[in-house]
């Protein structure tokens, strides 16, 4: 049977039922919604969404509620009061099918009017400008983003941040109607985020990335990594073990794997350890943050990794860096099953260790040279090495699996899976990588199913179009991180 939402995503695809059900519906960063036109034009489609949906409930018997859309300006404000969900007045679905709109309260991002009936701009941090200076800088960057100086709009941007406020523009602006007129304090004490209909509270602004914040796709559906998340970020922020860690990273997700399998309790500390810019979808970029700034954002993660890369951990004091070396420390420092090293086993061990670094140094890197290489030929050298790779490494697989050593789990699982899933899900989408159908794929395949299914692998599965589009300048091989730096010297096309 058809459902309301069925027909209407017909026609507006972004649509979510607990969205449109909630009388709220999110606008993607892009495209700009600017122009008198464009607005009429969002009007008049929720209008269409909300009678459909009032038709829905009259149909299904349920009661009908009283949805009203409300166009609000974005103010300058730091709210410290209000929860923070990073939603820009459309945008500012909590998922909790509540109407938020009926004036029982207020939405996260109006601004909070003292007793006088001033801007109550909250409480900056010890680090803040004064607003004057603040107003300045804004207005030096809006001036930068008309010019399409994206590169000093960035630079201002980042120095605010590093400052402990953050800008939040209106969506999708490049320099024409989109300004930044809100900031927020970052990094700074505890702020709400909004998560899956739940109000947590994030131990720093960054976290908001892991939810729906000004630039979330309203078509991303939050999975079971998301939800893991969620529950960790909720988790108590004195637990002794600190995981230090980008949802979208592949490294970060085998230490992620490594502290779940385990069954630890740990703090999810959500790091972004490159630029945002809200042109692109959800802001990702792969540009690097420097060193200094990192360390004025999140001075706690770059005392446990001291180039500023994730994953860290931070363990009773004890700092570890390095995906690999962090999944053997919390292998050997939580000393019971399942074990990623065979206990008793020297060659089995060393085997271990060996096929691990297999998995970053050829089938990572091959894979990733196919994905950002812009010259075709190259490309398709890089897939036909990429290929011969992945067979070797499945003739090195126990033949009864279904895991790399037979029946138990082994680091060498924990390695391959995060880049597995990127082989599968940004190759296809970016470069149309399809796996060939060989005995060696045939054992790759039925390993993945097997660890897809295992609870701990499982729970750090992120929604799949997210993750796409935090590649897509690995695509344009315009990253400038770490990792991109060190593949240049492989790409034809530099
Ligand atoms: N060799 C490192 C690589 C980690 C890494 O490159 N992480 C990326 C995120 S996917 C990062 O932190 N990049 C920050 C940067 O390039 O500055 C490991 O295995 O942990």
């Amino acid at each position: 049977m058809e459902t309301w939402y069925q027909s209407v995503t017909a026609t507006a695809t972004s649509l979510k039922p607990a969205t449109a059900a909630a009388g709220l519906v999110g606008c993607r960063a892009q495209p700009i919604i600017t122009t008198t036109l464009e607005v009429r034009g969002v009007e008049e489609l929720l209008n269409r969404v909300y009678e459909e949906y009032r038709q829905f409930c009259r149909e299904n018997g349920k009661s009908v509620p009283d949805l009203q859309i409300n166009l609000t300006e974005n103010q300058l404000v730091y709210n410290s009061k209000a929860p923070f969900t990073g939603g820009m007045g459309l945008d500012d679905d909590e998922g909790d099918g509540k109407d938020k709109r009926k004036g029982k309260s207020r939405s996260a991002k109006e601004p909070v009017k003292s007793q006088d009936g001033n801007i109550d701009r909250g409480e900056p941090g010890p680090n803040a400008p004064p607003v004057q200076e603040i107003e300045k800088l804004i207005d030096e960057r809006n001036e930068a983003r008309r010019a399409n100086n994206f590169p000093e709009a960035d630079r201002i941007r980042q120095l605010l941040h590093s400052r402990g406020v953050a800008l939040m523009d209106e969506p999708g602006g490049r320099g024409k109607g989109a300004e930044a007129k809100s900031v927020a304090p970052v990094a700074l004490g505890a702020v709400g985020l909004s998560f899956q209909g739940a109000s947590l509270v994030a131990e720093n602004v960054k976290a908001a990335q892991t939810s729906r914040d000004a630039l979330w796709d309203p078509s991303w559906v939050e999975t079971h990594g998301e939800r893991t998340i969620a529950k960790r970020v909720a988790a108590p922020k004195d637990l002794p073990l600190k995981l230090y860690t980008s949802w979208f990273c592949p490294f970060a997700q085998r230490a992620w794997i490594a502290v779940e399998e385990k069954q630890l309790d740990y703090s999810y500390v959500e790091i972004n350890p490159y630029e945002v810019d809200d042109r692109l979808p959800g802001g990702y970029t792969k540009k690097q943050l420097p060193l200094e700034v990192k360390k004025a954002m999140y001075p706690d993660f770059i005392a446990s990794s001291p180039r500023g890369l994730v994953p860290s951990v931070d363990c009773n004091g004890d700092k570890v860096w390095e995906s690999l070396h962090v999944v053997q420390y919390i292998d050997e420092r939580f000393d019971h099953p399942p074990y990623f090293l065979p206990r008793n086993d020297p060659v089995k061990r060393a085997h271990v260790r060996i096929w691990s670094d297999f998995v970053t140094e050829k089938m990572q890197r091959n894979f990733y040279v196919h994905l950002m290489d812009q010259d075709p030929a190259a490309q398709a050298k890089a897939k036909d090495v990429f290929f011969q790779e992945c067979r070797t490494f499945a003739r090195a697989m126990s033949k009864d699996g279904p895991y790399f050593l037979g029946k138990e789990i082994s680091m060498v699982d924990i390695a391959l899976f995060p880049f597995w899933q990127r082989f599968l899900w940004v190759g296809r989408h970016y470069r149309g990588l399809e796996m060939p159908k060989d005995k060696e794929f045939e054992r790759l395949q039925r390993w993945w199913e097997a660890t897809c299914n295992r609870p701990a692998f499982k729970a750090t599965l992120v929604c799949q179009d997210r993750l796409i589009s935090s590649y897509g300048q690995y695509s344009r091989n315009e990253g400038t991180s770490d990792c991109a730096k060190g593949l240049q010297s492989s790409l034809k096309q530099k």
